[in-house]
């Protein structure tokens, strides 16, 4: 099965926001930012740019006709500034203009007058002067006290991974219309339909029901449109509710990098312990997250992190705590593994920590950790179905470990100014939402009297083919031919209360909301057709478009069959509803079963570092990864790669940046790099692991979308592995993005 979105895509005829086609009379906005991080007694003065031709209106705080908050877990933050400033890139006002072009010149006449405050821009900071978001929490296994005082070796040190931007191809944006009796419709760029329905309503004062949001899909989202395509869509919706006519409101790229919040950095310090025989005995995080000026999601992130702070092993002490850290950044939010890849880089450099000071290679300790069925996770839940040494047995069948660890030591002992370095990098991540009550989702599926079929879920499609995957499952349970099947968008009149397009559920979730529904029409479907042809309705079924009888086609086709339902007054809508079963959790202990099951896999990474010029190649990663079942081994394939990319990015290359005033100097693509065809693994191998895949799943195909993100992990330690074959004096600084700088540095440092 293809992507149904290939050919659109190619001929550009796929709509994304800024294609769809606007009514009569449509105005264009643009947002004021603060150039200041941190700011009291803020004025702003509209006069002269009003006045400036072509501008329709400058809409502050004031003009806000419900709440100015769009705060999700809390309520912290306002839409519009009103009289503070806690980060560059904080929405002051919105201009409505005839066009874009006026509305950005009109942008620059408003004078803005403020006193200046203290800026923080980094977590310790903020943790040092007692700065938070909300309370800390913390998920405890054992007793870890009681644990480093018997182990062999215990080791500390301190990490740092940083912020990665989103680089949606598609920037934010929202285009809204005026409807009838006060009602506003929203075509948004974002993952979480209902989320932007909510927030609008609350911003313009009315009910949810006023507001209709409909998306048709995204030019990517990564989680940065989990929450944060939200206030884009309120400005544009107010503006309409104000000025009664269609807006327009799309950040361009400079806008958008500024006024948007990333992934979190994270500054963590560990402490492990091992036995003799390597098994990690404790393990004990403080893990600080820069949420940045506002809660945004960044809680529910910081409870990922936890989640995830022991990857793939087990560990029978553990204690790990972590601080949201408020300081004066762009709020930080979703992005692809939500705090998950962060947690995990902790403890792989505990790992690779260890490894350095017993001089032995990390994928020894890594080996001797790995998960074994009912091994229970520090937050309670019992490992069921492990596969973790599955993987990492059939990476190791697939490619030897110590014949790759040979072949780099010669090439090391031949070879000057080029050296290699390999990591293996194991992954397990969690699937379902951690907040419970936000696992479930609905479809709704109309079968059209000419035996065509519409479906409406609540998934957004976003690039990672989710409709492709709901086209399927319809295609199959009803077993008729896909061209039958129309997806439409996601729209909130037609599936109201949508969880966000998130946490890698989206296609289990409503996949299976969408099986419940196909199967309630074939058994009326059936039914009619056993009265037809006068015969049980258990010894009838459809089969590739046509009735069969004991196994016997007959000559009753989809297409009559339906058509005879619906003269017989059948109902031919279905819409349906699945919550994940099992799944629990109780904050107060911090334990339960918050997932419906885990992804596990395993890669090796291999790595060349041109020892003169401090850059360095990724030569092949060889991976292993559970897919489950996959019901489409293209688009699964596509993700795993995708995802590969991105995770390298994170951990080699992509370097947000922020100066001590809080100004983002990555603000380009000029300044910020993400890997491109060039620096993308030369070779990429992706075998599946051999497995029954699990029933929580859609047809058994596991969540695909954030885990292999976190195979990225392995490149810094391959990079690493590759400057130690340099400099014996080298100590791994467990500090990302391994730049070249960074690498240069690590090359020629010396002992102290
Ligand atoms: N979003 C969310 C997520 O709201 N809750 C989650 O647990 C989650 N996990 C991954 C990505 N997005
Ligand atoms: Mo997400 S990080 O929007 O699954």
């Amino acid at each position: 099965m293809k992507n149904i979105d290939a050919n659109g895509h190619v001929r550009g005829e796929s709509l994304f926001i800024d294609d769809i086609l606007t009514k009569q009379h449509c105005l264009h906005a643009a947002v004021l930012a603060a150039d200041v991080a941190h700011a009291k007694d803020v004025v702003i003065d509209v006069q002269q740019a009003e006045k400036f031709p072509g501008v329709e209106k400058i809409l502050l705080a004031k003009d806000i006709t419900g709440e100015n908050q769009v705060g999700g877990i809390l309520l912290d933050e306002p839409l519009l500034c009103e009289g503070e400033i806690h980060f560059q890139g904080m929405p002051l006002a919105v201009i409505v203009a005839e066009s874009d072009f006026i509305a950005k010149r009109a942008r620059e006449l408003i004078e803005v007058s403020y006193t200046e405050l203290p800026v923080i821009t980094t977590a310790k900071e903020a943790f040092e002067k007692g700065q938070f978001i909300n309370d800390a929490r913390s998920f405890n296994l054992g007793d870890v006290d009681e644990a480093f005082d018997d182990c062999q070796y215990v080791f500390e040190d301190k990490t740092f991974s940083n912020g990665q931007e989103h680089l949606y191809l598609e920037t934010q944006g929202a285009y809204a219309e005026k409807q009838e009796n006060g009602c506003i419709k929203l075509m948004s760029s974002t993952q979480g339909p209902t989320v932007v329905q909510r927030i609008a309503a609350r911003i313009l004062g009315v009910a949810m029901h006023k507001i209709e949001v409909d998306v048709t899909r995204l030019g990517g989202g990564f989680g940065g449109k989990e929450d944060q395509a939200t206030p884009w869509a309120c400005m544009a919706a107010l503006a309409t509710h104000v000025l009664n006519k269609p807006v327009k409101l799309i950040l361009d790229r400079h806008d958008d990098l500024k006024m948007t919040g990333k992934r979190h950095p994270y500054e963590s310090t560990f402490k492990i312990g091992l036995d003799e025989n390597y098994k990690i005995k404790a393990f004990e995080v403080r893990f600080l997250q820069n949420s940045g000026a506002a809660a945004d999601l960044s809680p529910a992130i910081a409870e990922r992190t936890l989640f995830h702070a022991t990857n793939s092993y087990f560990i029978p002490n553990v204690k790990t705590t972590v601080h949201s850290c408020k300081t004066n950044l762009p709020p930080n939010t979703a992005f692809r593994g939500f705090g998950g890849p962060q947690g995990m880089v902790v403890i792989e450099s505990a790992i690779a920590k260890a490894a350095e000071q017993l001089g032995i290679p990390a994928y020894k300790i890594q080996q001797a950790n790995l998960l074994s069925e009912n091994d229970v996770f520090s937050y309670g839940q019992v490992a069921e179905k492990v596969e973790a040494k599955k993987v990492w047995q059939q990476l190791s069948d697939k490619i030897n470990i110590n014949v790759v660890e040979q072949s780099i030591e010669e090439f090391n002992q031949n070879n000057q100014q080029f050296k290699k370095g390999m990591a293996v990098m194991p992954i397990c991540f969690g699937i379902s939402f951690t907040n419970t009550p936000m696992n479930h989702a609905r479809a709704l599926v109309h079968i059209y009297q000419d035996g065509s079929v519409g479906i409406s879920t609540g998934a957004v499609e976003m690039g990672q083919s989710v409709n492709t995957k709901m086209l399927q499952v319809a295609a199959q349970t009803f077993s008729i031919n896909p061209d039958l099947i129309k997806l439409e968008t996601t729209n909130t009149t037609r599936v109201a209360n949508t969880s966000p397009s998130a946490a890698s559920s989206t296609a289990d979730l409503n996949g299976k909301a969408l099986i419940k529904a196909c199967n309630a029409l074939l058994e009326r479907l059936k039914h009619v057709a056993a009265d037809e042809l006068s015969v049980g309705v258990d010894t009838l079924e459809i089969k590739n478009g046509w009735v069969e009888v004991n196994g016997e086609k007959t000559e009753l086709d989809w297409k009559n069959l339906v058509f005879k339902t619906f003269w017989k007054r059948i109902c031919l809508t279905e819409n349906a509803h699945y919550a994940t079963p099992i799944i629990k959790f109780d904050k107060s202990k911090e334990k339960g079963h918050p997932f419906a099951y885990h992804v596990y896999g395993a890669a090796l990474i291999q790595t060349t570092v041109d020892c003169l010029r401090g850059t360095y190649e990724i030569d092949c990663v060889d991976i292993v990864h559970d897919f489950g079942k996959s019901m489409n081994k293209g688009v699964d394939l596509g993700q795993v790669e995708g995802a590969l990319a991105q995770g390298i990015g994170w951990m080699t290359m992509e370097e947000v940046a922020y100066n001590e005033q809080g100004r983002l100097l990555s603000n380009t693509l000029s300044t910020y790099k993400i890997p491109d065809i060039f620096s993308i693994a030369k070779d990429i191998t992706v075998e599946a692991l051999k497995t029954e895949g699990h029933d929580m799943a859609i047809f058994k195909s596991k969540a695909v979308g954030e885990p292999p993100l976190m195979y990225g992990i392995g490149a810094y330690f391959a990079i690493a592995n590759a400057i130690k074959a340099f400099n014996k004096d080298y100590q791994i600084k467990f500090h990302s993005p391994m730049t070249p700088e960074k690498v240069m540095m690590g090359l020629y440092e010396k002992s102290i």
